[in-house]
């Protein structure tokens, strides 16, 4: 006699309160951020980073009940100053009003860097050069309405973090824009905050003593690995597309073990072109096995779905049904699991793609 057929609360592992239901924290001023260009390939393209990308995540979690969707709060600023400079901050706040009134027609995209021949220590006046000072790189446009959103999406991620504070065992925060290229002081790969690390910031805050953070967007985290490189209470952990080969270029290596008191507390898994689930999943394995050694109180996940086999802009083999096993995966970790949106840019199937991860986890969970 299957139980569990009649009586479904009955047979879940779990509680009532977490059978089934993760809640998700959504911002519709995600919808501020929509830059008209993405310069790529020697032309100004429409960005992958869209508005739609979040519509298809949230239609998705609709349909197939995730569990609620609810707003976030305002948090206090000082949380984003304890991973963000001030400079940065105030830099954000007047970008666009400053790029526009020096006369500029299009879209604020940042054309000098301090280059390897160029050490100043000084940050320039005029905000050309401010807008290489703060940035990494030069696809991400700054426009209308991006500080706003890129303030919402942190907004989403820390109420999310919040959720796990109060109790919940997991919780999805739908960030858009994303955060992990974000450094303290550079936006840059679509990113302004860094969600994850302003989160796992305020996890601290709230009486966690270690966190790991899992980053399994396809992608490198350049951003949270530099803001955690020197610390020992924050695990960065990431499984991403070889740099040699793949954005960010300049970090990511498996050498990169951390430094100071954060030596050993820093582990990147890069893969080859062509790596498929089963590639994939050996590495989540020992990513897993050292984040177990490390004994977090909690587990940020960096969730990028764009290690998916038809991602535009990346070349890893991961299928639809690959993400619902990751999320079972992750779950036998056996922590509260705060998962945040990064990467995916297969609009059509992110939202089936996001979903499957968090029903994987989310069905697995005790
Ligand atoms: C952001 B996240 C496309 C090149 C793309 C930037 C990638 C940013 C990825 N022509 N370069 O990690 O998903
Ligand atoms: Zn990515």
């Amino acid at each position: 006699m299957d139980f569990g057929a009649i009586f479904p609360l009955l047979s879940a592992k779990g509680s009532l309160k977490s059978f089934f239901i993760m809640k998700t924290v959504y911002s519709p001023k995600h919808n501020l951020r929509n830059p008209k260009t993405e310069l790529a390939g020697g032309q100004l393209i429409t960005p992958f980073e869209s508005p739609q990308r979040a519509d298809y995540i949230l239609s998705a979690i609709q349909s197939q009940q995730l569990g609620p969707i609810i707003a976030p709060a305002q948090w206090p600023r000082s949380l984003v100053e304890s991973i963000h400079d001030i400079g940065y901050l105030s830099f954000l706040d007047t970008a666009w009003q400053r790029w526009t009134e020096a006369g500029n027609a299009g879209e604020a995209i940042p054309n000098i860097w301090q280059s390897r021949s160029m050490p100043s220590q000084r940050i320039p006046n005029h905000i050309d050069g401010q807008l290489g000072y703060y940035s990494l790189a030069g696809e991400t446009s700054i426009s209308e309405g991006t500080t706003e959103a890129a303030w919402a999406s942190t907004f989403v991620a820390l109420s999310a973090a919040d959720l796990i504070h109060q109790g919940e065992n997991s919780a999805f925060a739908l960030c858009r824009p994303p955060g992990h290229h974000a450094s303290k002081n550079q936006f840059g790969g679509y990113c302004f905050l860094n969600n994850a690390a302003i989160a796992a910031q305020k996890m601290l805050h709230d009486g966690a003593q270690k966190i790991a953070i899992l980053d399994v967007d396809f992608h490198h985290g350049n951003g949270t690995q530099d803001i955690f490189y020197q610390r020992n209470d924050v695990f960065y952990c990431s499984i991403h597309g070889d740099p040699m080969e793949a954005f960010p270029y300049f970090l990511g290596f498996s050498d990169e073990i951390g430094a100071g008191l954060g030596v050993d507390h820093n582990l990147n898994l890069p893969l080859q072109r062509g790596a498929t689930f089963h590639i994939w999943h050996q590495a989540l394995h020992h990513a897993l096995r050292q984040i177990c050694r490390f004994s977090p109180d909690a587990l940020v996940i960096s969730l990028g779905v764009d290690t998916f086999e038809n991602d535009p802009i990346s070349f890893f083999k991961l299928k639809s049904k690959d993400f619902t096993q990751m999320g079972k995966t992750i779950a036998s970790m056996n922590l509260p699991t705060l998962f945040i949106m990064e990467g995916g840019y297969a609009v059509e199937e992110i939202g089936t793609n996001t979903v499957n991860v968090l029903k994987g986890f989310k069905n697995e969970a005790a």
